[in-house]
């Protein structure tokens, strides 16, 4: 027996002795499922303690864009005040102006919707409302209806 067949033995000796059966050398990591955020229901799906829009994997997804949009609003009103209302998706805030100087109010935000009312509409003129949503990260998003003032 040569050198190199003795290392080769007292190499598989040493082997032999570390694992003696396939199942003492087999090791098993279990890792957990895979777990997708779901972007819309207020829970930290997979575990990265981010919830929802918060998640990177989610902010793209067009459930976490700012939105606002103005429901219908009279072409014409006859009184000095005008409640002014739509529908907004992941805004902190809704601030309303209108085109004329001194009247503007922020809005009240309920759930998906948000109402404002608007005083002191006293110039027979044409009024454009505009609702401007914006986020915790500083997005925007604007709405505008126009209207009427009449006697
Ligand atoms: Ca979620």
């Amino acid at each position: 027996m040569n050198k190199s067949n003795s290392l080769l033995t007292i190499i598989a000796a040493l082997a032999a002795l570390c694992c003696l059966t396939a199942s003492q050398c087999q090791s098993t990591v279990d890792f957990p499922p895979y777990v997708a955020e779901i972007c819309t229901d207020k829970i930290d799906n997979n575990g990265d303690g981010l919830i929802d829009c918060k998640d990177p994997t989610c902010v793209t997804k067009p459930s976490c864009a700012l939105k606002v949009v103005i429901n219908a609003v009279p072409a014409t009103i006859s009184q000095d005040t005008l409640v002014v209302s739509g529908v907004q998706q992941n805004a902190t805030a809704i601030a309303v102006d209108v085109t004329l100087p001194g009247v503007a109010g922020t809005a009240a935000i309920t759930a998906d919707t948000w109402v404002c009312k608007l005083s002191t509409l006293t110039a027979k003129s044409t009024y454009t409302v505009r609702a401007i949503a914006s986020d915790a990260e500083g997005n925007r998003d604007t709405a505008t209806a126009t209207f009427q003032r009449g006697n």
